[in-house]
């Protein structure tokens, strides 16, 4: 299937290449990674992606020529889709681009049922799409460039946990050193790539020391102010981890967080362990989500936020502060 693929993408020289909306360093580093493989035998190639593109991933070589802007339709020979194989993944405004485009391949490496693309190649033993192509790019004999092996190998590399989960298999690692040996540098990928987890400890340790324990260390709150964020030049992405991190507290059955919005008014996250329904004080609150897991936005301060939740949480909990 590779070869297929492979023909077809030479039998083109206009080429759009889009990946899945909320894209990954496998969807990024596949869209850049065929871009120059195509661009380095002569093709005219757009990159599009609906975004947003994760901070970690904006030194991929090749990153400022990727647009959440389409080229005239006309002008587009064939489309790759990568990393997703049904158009709508692609977000909808590329969705119904791609309706209109003469010729899609489709290169993905995830489960489901495949109805798009002329070939799709779509196999789940893959550890990820950037691993389909470099073999692709590896079998039909393509030069690949530092820029295509850089980006290639941050794919491969994000995808499988930095060669920890179990699809780091001989044949990911056989395709890493392929790519090495074309210029990847491991060390600098992964710098950049993993540059935001210090901050995102930094922030999360400035979370759990400020963090208030109650109810005996059943309730524990966390509050983030944007000062914080500011100083820690971090932003809200910053703090997905960090809800789950308070529940993790040993004893703690249920964890929230306060965040202050750039966009005024503030943020609250609540885990519960599964003891505390935190989806109903969510909903009171003007809010949703699981029992387990709910949260809501308010427009109040950060104090007052802060202490509204504690005694909804507390009351729920069947505690006292
Ligand atoms: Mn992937």
């Amino acid at each position: 299937m590779s070869r297929a693929v492979a023909q077809a993408l030479m039998a083109a020289k206009r080429l759009l290449v889009v990946s899945h909306y909320d894209p990954d360093g496998d969807a990024l580093g596949a869209s850049l990674g065929l871009s120059h493989l195509l661009r380095t035998q002569g093709k005219q190639v757009w990159v599009y992606s609906a975004g947003p593109i994760p901070e970690e991933y904006e030194f991929l070589p090749g990153m400022d020529q990727v647009s959440d802007g389409l080229p005239p339709l006309k002008e587009v020979e064939m489309a790759a889709l990568l990393d997703c194989h049904q158009p709508e993944r692609a977000g909808a405004k590329a969705a119904e681009f791609l309706a209109g485009v003469p010729r899609a391949v489709v290169v993905d490496h995830h489960r489901g049922p495949v109805e798009y693309g002329d070939p799709a190649w779509v196999d789940a033993g893959y550890a990820a799409t950037c691993l389909m192509l470099a073999e692709m790019a590896l079998e039909a004999g393509w030069e690949i460039s530092p820029a295509a092996a850089t980006c290639l190998f941050a794919g491969l590399q994000t995808d499988t946990g930095s060669f920890r989960y179990s699809n780091a298999t001989p044949r990911a690692f056989r395709a890493a050193a392929k790519l090495v040996e074309a210029g990847a540098d491991p060390w600098a990928v992964s710098q950049q790539v993993y540059a935001t987890r210090v901050k995102r400890l930094r922030l999360l340790a400035r979370v759990l020391e400020r963090m208030a324990v109650l109810a005996g260390g059943r309730l524990a709150v966390g509050q983030v102010s944007l000062i914080d964020l500011a100083e820690m030049d971090a932003d809200s992405r910053d703090l997905e981890d960090a809800v789950e991190a308070i529940r993790g507290v040993p004893g703690v059955e249920v964890a929230a967080l306060v965040r202050e919005m750039k966009t005024g008014g503030v943020k609250a996250s609540m885990r519960s362990r599964g003891g505390v329904d935190v989806a109903a004080v969510a909903i009171a609150l003007g809010g949703g989500g699981h029992k387990s897991a709910a949260g809501m936005r308010m427009d109040l301060s950060l104090a007052e936020a802060r202490e509204l939740i504690i005694s909804r949480l507390l009351k729920a909990m069947g505690a006292e502060a």
